[in-house]
């Protein structure tokens, strides 16, 4: 089969953000639009001749598309063995843990994650390298600057692969095979947790509901919940991917799964809810009558992950991003273990886990993770959970309580300026960074600012620098207030603002979140003036 050179030109926007390149579906559909950042991306990369590469996506719209034109270009670009999940679907742990497992040289991860799908709505691509992880910021810089630059991409003439059936066929120099995309990661999972004990606590009459948001978690969640694990049909809602996720945001909040919060807040509500997102690496966790706060349940799957089997050694250290709230930092402390604080996006807790210097990773972004694949895994946060409540024998609410009387309690709230205009976001940013130096010492009410900075990271494995990763206001007591702007947004920007209070374990426990920080939320516009740069008077999500 010959190789085919193709001339292009660059476009002038592949630059990928937190998390890989995300753009509207028509955007991904220009001709040439996908095939130049796949070709950037192999441009940026060396030493794959004859190696493996993995391909999985979320199912979204374009998705199969995308990833035949990606079978063809990595079999012109030399790669002797492409990995599919079948159906074109792979979560992105699952991706990850293939990567891993089969010893690939890296993977290819088609989503645009929690953002919703269909063809006016969002697509995304990302590389993940041979740990499983997101690729590194060197690498990230790399492909953008080969993007800017590109003026052919290598393809073939081939017809499209059957990616509905498992086995291999020949494309090119290049083997694609078809693989069943939940069965590693199920014995993943069974490696990991004592599913005997799930099975037992679910067999007493434990309910749960998961809630798959018509995304990839589906077919995982019906697999281990309901066929391994034995809870009843049903248990998994939503279970079957969509391309346009029945025209739902596939983010597991408490807005886009506000059923599951207003039926676990009810009488009748199951023991436990649960729901995952469009790509199946972020996690909703719900007690009955209790939201735990993705920030605390960071730190009690910490506190708890020794009752795991595949965590019973415990812990080597906990790695949280700096947005997320510290309530991981009192149990690092009360554990004697180390803490990591990395700038927002995964990737910045592989090299931690890949030194061994971290083993349970977690954002306020609803993502958790471990060791086992390096991305952040919502079934395996639910799965954790699940074992923690299967040997405790508590609920969710007692497990909390304990948690927050031993700890203390982290009241935690992130509110969200969505679709902003970005050159006002932008000022308002740089507005803020010109006063950092004269806000410590001055006052808001009864708040009294101590430190102001723009977080910057130093990778203690590395030695690589991040800077301007966010603004802390950080006030005596312990309180924090952080501004940072989204990298994972479509359309204008999205002015993300983290509120947090700190209340020691003999304080009061069992305030309303909204009261126990409203100081600090009537703060954020003496601080920030959003509504003087954007005309927004209330965030238009408040997680
Ligand atoms: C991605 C990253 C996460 C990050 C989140 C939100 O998650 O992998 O590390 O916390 O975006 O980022 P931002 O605040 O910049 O929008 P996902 O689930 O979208 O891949």
């Amino acid at each position: 089969m010959t190789i085919r050179e193709v001339p292009t030109t660059p476009f002038a926007d592949q630059k990928p953000g937190t998390s890989g390149l995300r753009k509207k579906v028509p955007v991904f559909q220009q001709p040439g639009y996908a095939e130049n950042f796949i070709q950037s991306i192999f441009d940026s990369l060396d030493g794959f001749t004859g190696e493996a590469l993995v391909i999985g996506g979320d199912g979204r719209f374009h998705n199969r598309e995308v990833i035949q034109a990606a079978i063809r270009m990595a079999a012109a670009n030399g790669f002797g063995t492409i990995l599919i999940g079948r159906g074109g679907i792979l979560s992105t742990p699952a991706a990850s843990h293939v990567i891993r497992r089969y010893g690939a040289f890296g993977g290819i991860i088609l989503s645009a994650s929690h953002n919703p799908g269909g063809p006016t709505e969002d697509f995304g691509i990302k590389y993940n390298i041979s740990n499983g992880g997101p690729a590194p910021e060197k690498i990230t810089d790399a492909i953008f600057a080969r993007s800017t630059a590109i003026d052919r991409y290598l393809t073939l003439d081939s017809a499209d692969v059957d990616l509905d059936r498992d086995g291999e066929t020949r494309v090119g120099g290049a083997v694609v095979r078809i693989i069943d995309p939940v069965a590693d990661y199920a014995a993943l999972m069974e490696q990991l947790f004592d599913f005997d004990a799930i099975r037992a606590l679910i067999g007493g009459g434990f309910r749960i509901a998961f809630d798959a948001m018509s995304a990839v978690t589906g077919p995982y969640a019906t697999e281990i919940l309901e066929s391994r694990l034995g809870a009843p049909a049903g248990t998994v809602r939503n279970g079957v991917p969509l391309p346009d996720f029945g025209g739902h945001h596939p983010d597991p909040n408490l807005v886009h799964a506000k059923a599951l919060y207003d039926e676990m807040m009810g009488p009748d509500a199951p023991d436990f809810g649960a729901a995952s997102d469009g790509d199946g690496d972020r996690n909703l966790i719900i007690g009955k009558g209790l939201f735990v706060t993705p920030s605390d349940s960071l730190a009690m799957l910490a506190a708890n992950a020794h009752l795991a089997p595949g965590y019973a050694r415990g812990l080597a250290g906990i790695a949280r991003s700096m947005p997320t709230s510290g309530a991981a930092d009192k149990v690092a402390e009360g554990l004697g273990l180390p803490l990591f604080e990395t700038p927002t996006g995964w990737k910045f807790f592989g090299n931690l886990l890949d030194a061994g210097k971290a083993t349970i990773c977690g954002e306020e972004s609803a993502g958790t993770g471990s060791d086992h694949v390096r991305e952040k895994d919502g079934l395996w946060a639910v799965l954790l959970w699940l074992n923690i409540l299967a040997v405790r024998r508590q609920s969710v609410i007692e497990i909390a309580r304990e948690h927050w009387q031993r700890f203390g309690r982290n009241y935690y709230a992130r509110h969200d300026y969505e679709g902003v205009d970005s050159a006002a976001a932008d000022t308002l940013m740089v507005e803020l960074r010109g006063r950092l130096d004269a806000l410590p010492g001055t006052g808001i009410g009864d708040l009294r600012i101590e430190a102001a900075d723009d977080f910057a990271y130093h990778d203690p494995v590395d030695g690589s620098e991040s800077r301007k990763q966010g603004i802390r206001i950080l006030f005596e007591g312990g309180s924090r207030i952080v501004f940072r702007l989204s990298g994972t947004g479509t359309s204008g920007a999205t002015i993300r603002v983290y509120i947090e209070r700190y209340e020691p374990a003999d304080g009061d426990l069992d305030r309303e979140t909204g009261e126990a920080i409203a100081d600090l939320i009537a703060a954020v516009e003496t601080i920030a003036g959003i509504a003087r740069h954007t005309g927004r008077t209330a965030p238009d999500v408040v997680t």
